[in-house]
């Protein structure tokens, strides 16, 4: 007779770093590593992972984890004078023992809240005090929620740009097509940073693509028509929208990343770039990313993906 397991454990994962397990009564799970407050692993109630995590991914600090959602905090990529993607990802978070009261009543139990807070060296390259809290939640059908609360806690006002590098697992990149982000305007992190608008059509994907799209609407589909899924992003406080994939060429370039890897992930990144959030002090600021699975069968033209988009 198998025993039921916990909705929350914590454990030691690769390298004996620290991890929780949260499960869903159905079957549904998810890994958080407090290294980075590094979510790695998001399965649906089939055990079939739905997140990308690099077949090179070495778990060694100071080094991110290549794949599963990334943080990118207090910066996004290189969008100021820091490190690529700022520090969050790089440093240990801890488990939040007694959180604030959290602004909505949840039924769920599969969920942990960590928290971040900077060390006298992170203050040296940004002299700012704050706490970061980061809850994420397994949902009953299976849906990952990530909920950010960043707080002021210093004597001036302070302002950063903010990004869940979301790695998504897809069967055959060629074979994906995004949608919710036509006739956007973006900034190609290809052409430095050169503002265009997009096309009216749904986007694909046939060569590198680095792209922030700027004030998009709160769902963006990612449609796999090969696995028959449609991955439905839902964000709140994160105005913008990355849309990434190294293709070859970069895949051969990085260490961590198979040279292959590229047919089987897209990044698609719930994001505040263009405008930095600015919190005064005694302010605290929330971002919310909900991340759902449903089968889809668009190849017959079934699922309309306007429909996901207004449901
Ligand atoms: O989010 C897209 C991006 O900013 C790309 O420019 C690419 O560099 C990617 O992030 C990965 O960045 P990383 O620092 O994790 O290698």
């Amino acid at each position: 007779m198998s025993v039921e397991k916990p909705p929350v454990e914590i454990c030691k994962g690769v390298h004996g770093l620290d991890k929780v397990v949260l499960r869903e009564v159905r079957g549904s799970s998810a890994e958080v590593y407090l290294y980075g407050g590094h979510v790695t692993s998001w399965r649906n109630d089939h055990g079939e992972e739905l997140l990308f995590l690099s077949t090179k991914a070495d778990f060694k600090p100071p080094k991110a984890i290549r794949g599963g959602i990334p943080i990118c905090f207090p910066q996004f990529g290189s969008h100021g004078n820091l490190d690529q993607h700022g520090f969050a990802r790089n440093r240990f978070w801890s488990i939040d023992t007694n959180p604030p009261p959290f602004p909505t009543v949840s039924i769920n139990k599969a969920f942990i809240d960590l928290i971040f807070k900077p060390s006298e060296e992170d203050l040296k390259i940004w002299p700012h005090s704050y706490e970061f809290r980061l809850r994420i939640t397994l949902g009953p059908g299976g849906d990952l929620m990530l909920t950010s609360r960043i707080r002021n806690i210093d004597a001036k006002p302070f302002s950063f740009t903010f990004a869940y590098h979301t790695y998504l697992s897809v069967s055959d990149i060629s074979e994906v097509r995004v949608e919710g982000l036509e006739t956007l305007d973006f900034l190609d992190n290809l052409k430095a940073k050169e503002r265009f608008t997009e096309q009216g059509d749904a986007i694909t994907f046939e060569s590198e693509v680095d792209k922030i799209y700027l004030a998009t609407p709160t769902k963006i589909a990612i449609i796999d028509h090969e696995k028959k899924r449609t991955f439905v992003l839902r964000k709140d406080g994160l105005p913008d929208a990355v849309v990434w994939n190294p293709w070859e060429k970069k895949a051969k370039s990085m260490a961590d990343f198979g040279d292959d890897d590229y047919k089987h992930m897209l990044c698609v990144e719930a994001a505040a770039v263009e405008k930095a959030i600015t919190l005064k002090p005694g302010e605290e600021w929330k971002g919310r990313l909900e991340l759902s699975a449903v089968p889809s069968s668009y190849r017959s033209g079934q699922l309309d993906p306007q429909r996901v988009l207004q449901g």
